[in-house]
This record gives structure tokens, sequence and C-alpha cells, in this order.
């Protein structure tokens, strides 16, 4: 499995349960006769309705240990205090659900048989009853697994570089020139945006390159609640971050908004941020040596190939991953 919500399975709705549950103790009850085909009802229906409810709950991963690379992003996407209230909800159902068969159970034994019917038929409107309450409660999480099922395979454990900048600096140029041949990038829906990733492997070692257009790429303000969430959920996971930027301005950018960026980066993440600065191949000569460029780490040229590989073994350098060994119990 590639993340802990891809395996959720569906989440039955309100109705469909009710029905199932419903038509299978019919089915069991149309084999019995008196008192045993009531009592074969009432279990059914109500074990059926228990025990999907709480294969509901169960499936979801437990927030308190999940990585906060996902917890963060669940957040942005669907609320997570939302998200456990409607567990919560659902795991009364599933319990109210068997405490209904532990109170009609004796009092169907103890009655004749037509009132062992009314009874049986009153547990079975009560449980519709309990199930269409938690009805809003499911479809929340239907929803919720399926905004979370699509979420980028990204390992939150695997050295992470992310890779920031305005618009057009030559980002997604970059990430495609040092992860291409075996490695295609592969994009997935992230909040509000696409996240592209890639692979690269050093030393046997595969380091994953995030880029994020439409978040990583603007002012701080500028961005909305959803996307500040999946901006911290980014800080968890990324062990260090390229900033590119466009000195020459084509990208509709000035340099200046571009370097408050950077800033605003190296302020926001723990982690080793580097400065990088494309398009090499359209500053003219006698500026490269003037000091504009000072704050440079890198001038590169993604589309001459200038300082390409360079730029990529400084960010896997300042990434400083050391694979965790196994400790050595006993
Ligand atoms: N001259 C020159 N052009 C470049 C270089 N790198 C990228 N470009 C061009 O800049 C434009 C934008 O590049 P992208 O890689 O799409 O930029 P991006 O940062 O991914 O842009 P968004 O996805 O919109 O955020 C494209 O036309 C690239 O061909 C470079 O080193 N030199
Ligand atoms: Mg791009």
């Amino acid at each position: 499995m590639s993340h802990p919500f891809e395996g959720l399975p569906t989440t039955p709705m309100a109705d469909e349960l009710i029905d199932k549950a419903f038509s299978r103790a019919a089915r069991t009850g149309r084999a019995k006769s008196g008192h045993d085909a009531q009592n074969s009802m009432l279990l059914t229906a109500t074990s059926i309705i228990s025990d999907n409810l709480e294969n509901v709950v169960t499936a979801w991963p437990d927030f308190d240990t999940l990585h906060p690379f996902y917890r963060n992003l669940a957040d942005a996407i669907v609320g997570v205090d939302a998200l456990r209230q409607n567990l919560s909800e659902v795991m009364w159902a599933s319990r109210k659900a068997t405490d209904i068969r532990y109170e009609y159970e004796p009092r169907m034994r103890k009655s004749e048989i037509d009132v062992a019917r009314k009874h049986r038929k009153q547990a079975f409107a009560r449980l519709a009853d309990v199930v269409e309450e938690v009805g809003d409660d499911l479809e929340a999480l239907m929803h919720a697994r399926e905004q979370l099922r699509v979420l980028p395979d990204i390992r939150p454990d695997e050295p992470t570089i992310a890779v920031a900048g305005y618009p057009n600096v030559g980002k997604s140029s970059f990430v495609n020139a040092v992860t291409r041949a075996s490695n295609r990038e592969a994009s997935y829906p992230f909040t509000t945006t696409q996240v592209h990733v890639g692979h690269v492997e050093h030393n046997h070692i595969r380091y994953q390159l995030i880029d994020t257009p439409g978040l990583l790429d603007r002012p701080p303000e500028e961005r909305n609640k959803v996307e500040s969430q999946a901006v911290s959920a980014l800080e968890h996971a990324a062990d260090a971050v390229l900033v590119l930027l466009d000195p020459t301005g084509e990208c509709g950018y000035p340099l200046d908004a571009q370097r408050s960026l950077r800033d605003d980066i190296e302020e926001l993440f723990d982690v080793p941020v580097l400065s990088v600065f494309n398009k090499r191949d359209r500053i003219e000569a006698a500026s490269l040596d003037d000091g504009s460029f000072e704050d440079a780490d890198f001038l590169m040229s993604v589309t001459e190939g200038t300082n390409v590989d360079t730029v990529l073994e400084a960010a896997i350098e300042a990434v400083d991953y050391e694979p965790e060994l196994p400790i050595d119990e006993g």
C-alpha cells in the first residue's frame, strides 16, 4: 500500500445498509418458524448493522499515530476533527445496534409469538432509526474516502526534495530533466492543485522530488487556509527545498518578489533551502560577474543542461539522508 488511505473500503450508505440487513434477516427468518424465526431475524439484522458500521470505523487509520504529513494533508482536505466526529458517531451506532439486540432478545423470548413479532418489528424500526441517524456521517466518510484515496504516492519517510518557485521559472523542466529515463514523473491531485512527484536514485537510495505548482509559488499571505495546510504537510515531508528563481523576469514576476518568496520559504522550512537561479542562458555575460546574483547558490540552465546535475547533487547532499538501520534487539 502506498499511502494510509489507499486501502479504505467503500462506505455503505444508510439506506443500503438497512436494506441489506433487513433482507438478509427476512431470508434467515423464512428458514425457521415461531420464536426461532423472530429471534434469528433480530440476530441477523443487528449483527449485520453492527459489524458493517464497526468495519467502517476500524478501516480508518489512527490519526494519532499517522505521519504528520498525511495528518496535515487529511486535515487540509477533509478536516480531521470532523472526520473523528463522524467515526465516533458511526461507532456509537454500531454499539447501539448490539444494545438493541440485547434489549429485545429477552423480551421476545418471554412473549407470546404475536407479541414477540411486534417486538421484533419495533426493534427493526429502532435499528433503522439508528442507522439513519448516522446517515450524514456515513456520507461524509464516503466523500472523505474518495478524496483521500487519490492522494499522491509520497512516502514522507523517504528522502524528499521539494521544488519551489514562482510559476514559469522552470520547476517542471528541472524535475523532468533529472528524473527522465526510468522514473517517469507522476501527477496527482493535491488539495487545490496538482502535485508532480519524480524519483531519482543515488547510491541506491531513492529520492522523491516534489513539484508543487500552486502551493510554493507565491507569497504565504496569498494562500488560502487549505493551501496553507497543504504547505504544512509538505513541511513534514521535505528534507530539503530547492527554490528556483528566474532572474530574467521572463516568468512574469520581478526578481525581488521571487527573492522574498525564497526568504519566506527559508523561514517556514526547518530544512536546507537552496537558491537556484535558472535560465542562466538568458543572463547577459556582463551581469554574471557584477554581483547581481550574489545570493544564488547556483546558476543553472535547464535548457542548456548547465549545472543541472550539480544542483541535484547539492540537493541530495542537503538532504543528508542516513537510512535508518534496524535496531539490533537481544
Ligand atoms: N531559456 C530558458 N528557458 C527555460 C529554462 N528552464 C525552463 N525554461 C522555460 O521556461 C518555461 C517555464 O518552464 P516550466 O518548467 O514549465 O516552469 P514551472 O516553474 O514548472 O511553471 P509552472 O508549472 O507554471 O509553475 C518553459 O517555456 C521552459 O522551456 C532555462 O534554463 N532557460
Ligand atoms: Mg510546472
